[in-house]
């Protein structure tokens, strides 16, 4: 079986394909929910705001999805991130893939430990209770975690696909274009290059008795080039360029730059995306920020961001 021969809607501009798809099902209230928390937050004076993608974005192969492809993302980037920027008195509306890593939770999520482990009962009440050698650091995430969440400074919305991704980018682009110059977009998702139109995708579940499946899969519509000159003109722009060969990092990340026009490109490696990263803006030599060695509780989000919040600072 073949899925996808050839596809009307490659080379299609993300405005054209917006027009002509159908959103997420959750995109009516995520449109309230980035409404109100924009109402909200816009009124404050000077109060910047963030935009973080975070996660990787499936490709279904049918439409009632069984079967689709993914990427190794698990949102560590974007969700460190996240932490960070509020820390540092943004706003931030969380834009991740469903069950991806979340700002604090991720500290007790996705390892190895199981939640309960954190726990214990304390034998003369009979009271579960944190285990005294996780309480001080967790008393101290909590405390981030209930002043973000109490005081509405975090919107966590969710995609799965590819073309959810493309739907919520474009409404939250366009709801904080008015916030110019505050508002920043920190795009750290994993987003997938390919992918197979709706129109051609498979009604129902593939079947194994129709032979081998032969997959061909159309280009996602670019959207950084609309999002930087269209959809949010006057915002702080950064997007990241993952490689596995190191010999295209650079020229890739420079041609990004030239060819969208924004701020600032954040180049890694995929092996050693946790210990560096190279920054790259128009005119400039490359920035490359590296975590000294032996520094086991530091990550290399809390190296680079002040950076990056230096830049955002000093952009008109
Ligand atoms: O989610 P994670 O922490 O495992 O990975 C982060 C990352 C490598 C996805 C991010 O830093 C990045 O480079 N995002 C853009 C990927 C791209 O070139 O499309």
């Amino acid at each position: 079986m073949s899925v996808s021969p050839k596809s009307p809607t490659q080379g299609l501009d993300p405005e054209k394909y917006l027009k002509v798809h159908s959103p997420p099902s959750h995109f009516q209230q995520c449109k309230d929910d980035i409404d109100n928390f924009l109402e909200f937050w816009s009124q404050i004076p000077d109060r910047k705001i963030a935009l973080v993608t975070s996660g990787g974005t499936t490709v279904p192969l049918e439409s009632q999805t069984v079967r689709f492809l993914d990427n190794f993302s698990a949102g560590t980037r974007g969700a460190t991130s996240a932490e960070f920027f509020l820390e540092h008195g943004y706003s931030v509306i969380f834009l991740h893939r469903q069950f991806s890593l979340q700002p604090y939770s991720r500290h007790y999520s996705h390892t190895t430990n199981c939640f309960l482990d954190y726990l214990e009962m304390d034998p003369k009440s009979n009271q579960i209770q944190v285990e005294a050698k996780y309480a001080e650091e967790m008393k101290d995430i909590l405390f981030k975690y209930k002043d973000a969440k109490d005081n509405r400074k975090l919107l966590a919305v969710s995609f799965v696909t590819v073309s959810d991704y493309l739907f919520l980018l474009n409404y939250a682009a366009q709801a904080m274009a008015p916030l110019e110059s505050r508002a920043l977009f920190y795009l750290a998702a994993a987003v997938s290059d390919f992918f197979i139109p709706p129109e051609l995708m498979a009604q129902h579940k593939i079947q194994s008795t129709e032979g081998e499946l032969n997959i061909s899969l159309s280009k996602v519509p670019k959207f950084l080039k609309p999002l930087v000159s269209k959809w949010a003109p006057n915002a702080f722009i950064v997007s990241f360029k993952l490689e596995t060969d190191p010999l295209l990092l650079e020229p890739k990340a420079k041609q990004a730059l030239v060819q969208y026009g924004h701020q600032l490109v954040i180049g890694n490696l995929l092996g050693t995306r946790k210990h560096e990263v190279w920054f790259f803006t128009v005119g400039k030599e490359p920035v490359h920020l590296q975590m000294p060695t032996d520094s086991p509780h530091m990550t290399i989000e809390s190296l680079f961001l002040p950076r990056l919040f230096e830049l955002h600072s000093s952009y008109k």
